[in-house]
């Protein structure tokens, strides 16, 4: 089973790849790493939850049952009536404005991680975006990375870093020690260059020696995990991209759930290409197709 933990927020996205100004028909999904990650890990088949601060507002409700619908199991997420949930904005092509601050996933704390139920959790997913979002989010992360070390529970980390929300000199030396703590990290060939100004990914690896299994995604080129002495490089697929949020975490739920399935190196890489694909061809953070989610 994977526990994915971190902010979703309702995600308002113009229906076609227009600008933001000028679109006519929107859609209002979910949006948030972590919990994209359990949906993908769902939808391939393994039991996944999910656990965060909503607000108790109908965006909250509604974010719910978005993610149950995918069968992620969110019963232990914390409704808070005094903060609202967070909300993000689509631009296609042209990034996303965020309307988070003081959000009620702004107020997880380590007291939070640490009622946590790990039981039965075999990967705990959590990302970068939790230790910008407010100071007791960062240390909900920490917190939660320590548990999950205690309880013998691998920890996936992906980068994840949002330049909207801070700098790449912060976020680059904030984020290097949260990595080295994982077993698994997630990270773009070019996001490891701007916050650590590595140009390959044999250098991200020199940085991060220590890591159990390191993904270096490389956009449309395709990806390398390090593992011990291992270094694996698979292609990417040949898509029409019309958007790219989201495909990073499809990638990482195909990846763990090809993991969880106890698959090679190489067919985790080619099980997230797979998910990765699904995502690109869509404005929103999840596959357009139901029955293009089962393959
Ligand atoms: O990876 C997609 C996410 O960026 C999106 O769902 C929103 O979690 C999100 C964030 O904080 O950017």
């Amino acid at each position: 089973m994977l526990l994915a933990a971190g902010e979703t927020m309702a995600m308002v996205a113009p229906r076609e790849a227009e600008r933001l100004h000028a679109a006519q028909a929107f859609r209002v999904d979910s949006g948030g790493a972590e919990s994209n990650v359990a949906g993908h890990v769902a939808a391939l088949g393994h039991p996944s939850a999910w656990f965060s601060r909503l607000g108790a507002d109908p965006l909250g409700d509604r974010i719910l049952q978005h993610l149950t619908a995918r069968g992620i199991d969110v019963s232990t997420v914390i409704r808070d009536a005094a903060h609202p949930t967070g909300l993000y904005v689509k631009d296609p092509g042209h990034g996303v404005h965020y309307y988070r601050a003081g959000s009620a996933a702004s107020f997880l704390c380590a007291a939070d991680a640490d009622a946590v139920d790990l039981d039965g959790v075999q990967v705990l997913h959590v990302s970068g975006i939790t230790a910008v979002i407010s100071p007791s989010a960062a240390e909900f992360l920490d917190r939660i990375i320590t548990r999950a070390h205690d309880a013998g529970v691998l920890v996936s980390f992906d980068v994840n870093h949002r330049p909207a929300l801070w700098d790449a000199e912060t976020a680059g030396a904030a984020l290097k020690p949260v990595a080295a703590r994982a077993d698994i990290v997630f990270v773009g060939r070019d996001e490891a260059e701007r916050l650590w100004g590595t140009a390959t990914p044999a250098e991200v690896r020199a940085l991060l020696p220590g890591v159990g299994e390191l993904v270096v995604k490389d956009g449309a080129h395709g990806a390398t995990t390090f593992a011990g002495q291992d270094e694996v490089f698979v292609p990417a697929r040949t898509v029409e991209v019309v958007e790219e949020v989201g495909a990073g975490d499809a990638f990482a739920g195909g990846y763990l759930a090809a993991l969880l399935d106890r698959a090679p190196i190489d067919a985790r890489l080619q099980a997230g290409h797979a998910r990765a694909a699904l995502t690109l061809t869509t404005t929103a953070d999840w596959p357009d197709d139901p029955e293009e989610e089962r393959r």
